[in-house]
């Protein structure tokens, strides 16, 4: 019997080294140590056994009970074992493969530059204010001391979306409103967006950026703005460059000038940028009409003031040497990634 118990115990271990899944191991178990099994059958037969041999007999018996369990639960890990390599494998992660790069947003260049145009005002002593895009005619023209009949209030130059609902065409609206809420000294400027009526290329677009300029005070002149204006053009764009100031007419200043800054290419000598000018307008400013102040409730024999207005792609497009002012509003990538 203890030849049978070795031979069983043979035939048992080759089959377990030979089993290559959970299953084949399980009903091998079975076989062999489960209820009906031929260890357990071999255990029945210890009963009619001589009573001197059963004690070796059954000793051989735990002995294969005993080794079995134990190569079963080994061989069940070494399955395990290369089960989690194969998978490891099968969803490895190639390394040498180089990274997948993602895309960093950055900040728009027309709002970078009216960032830097705004921080500038701000060490000089100027507040930011914002107001509302869609506004009414009052604010829009008629407390900006525009006349009864005026092209810019045209529908042909201006965004109507009622009788008396529009989209504001300049900034100015905002100043307005801050006038009406405020006692002098005022000193603000209004950066925002804005809306015209104009045909679409390479210089114009409906909605365009504007920043915007007021300060009130007592003995305001003409010279503090052109003081104010020409330390802008200096931070903006270096120690060469200058203000040029020529007459012109907007129905809110009195006096009203055009301004201009020497070309920043050139530097005044004269380019292809400045059509051979020397210089770039980029706005326009001037002392506030005393109707606008009055307007607003001001005593305009105690204040007087100055403001300006510039156009924010302009300015970038001059830092950039950009040539079509579509190009801004294209969210064409390879366009805004330069930036
Ligand atoms: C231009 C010209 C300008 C102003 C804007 C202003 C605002 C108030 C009172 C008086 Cl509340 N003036 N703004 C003054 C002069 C010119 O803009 O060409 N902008 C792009």
């Amino acid at each position: 019997m203890l030849d049978e118990i070795a031979l069983m115990q043979t035939e048992a271990e080759a089959a377990i080294a030979a089993a290559d899944s959970e299953a084949a191991l399980e009903e091998l178990r079975v076989k062999y140590l489960g209820r009906n099994g031929l260890v357990r059958g071999q255990f029945q037969k210890l009963g009619s056994l001589p009573k001197e041999d059963r004690p070796a007999v059954g000793a051989a018996l735990n002995q294969l009970a005993k080794g079995l369990e134990e190569r079963l639960e080994a061989r069940r890990a070494e399955l395990a074992a290369a089960d989690a390599d194969r998978a490891l494998l099968a969803d490895a992660i190639d390394i040498t493969l180089p990274g997948r790069s993602h895309r960093v947003g950055k900040r728009h260049p027309l709002l970078a530059t009216l960032d830097e145009m705004v921080a500038i005002f701000l060490g000089l002593g100027f507040r930011v204010v914002e107001g509302p895009e869609v506004e009414d005619y009052y604010h829009s023209f008629t407390a900006l001391n525009y006349p009864e009949y005026h092209p810019a209030m045209d529908e042909q130059m201006t965004f109507y979306c009622g009788p008396d609902v529009l989209l504001r065409s300049q900034t100015s609206t905002v100043q307005i409103r801050a006038m009406e809420h405020m006692e002098p000294p005022v000193r603000i400027v209004v950066p925002g967006r804005c809306y015209r009526r104009d045909t679409v290329d390479a210089t114009h677009c409906h909605t365009f950026y504007q920043l915007e300029g007021l300060l009130v005070d007592e003995g305001v002149t003409f010279a503090d703005l052109k003081g104010t204006l020409e330390i802008f053009a200096r931070e903006m764009f270096g120690e060469r460059c200058h203000v040029r100031f020529r007459p012109d007419f907007f129905p809110f200043t009195e006096p009203s000038a055009e301004v201009a800054l020497s070309c920043t290419l050139c530097e005044g000598g004269g380019c292809r940028v400045c059509s051979n000018t020397g210089y770039l307008e980029v706005g326009g400013a001037g002392e506030v009409d005393p109707n606008v102040l009055a307007g607003v409730g001001y005593d305009t024999d105690k204040y007087t003031g100055f403001a300006f207005g510039v156009g924010v792609e302009r300015f970038t497009m001059l830092r950039h040497g950009i040539d079509d002012i579509r190009l801004f509003y294209s969210g064409d990538m390879r366009f805004l990634g330069q930036f």
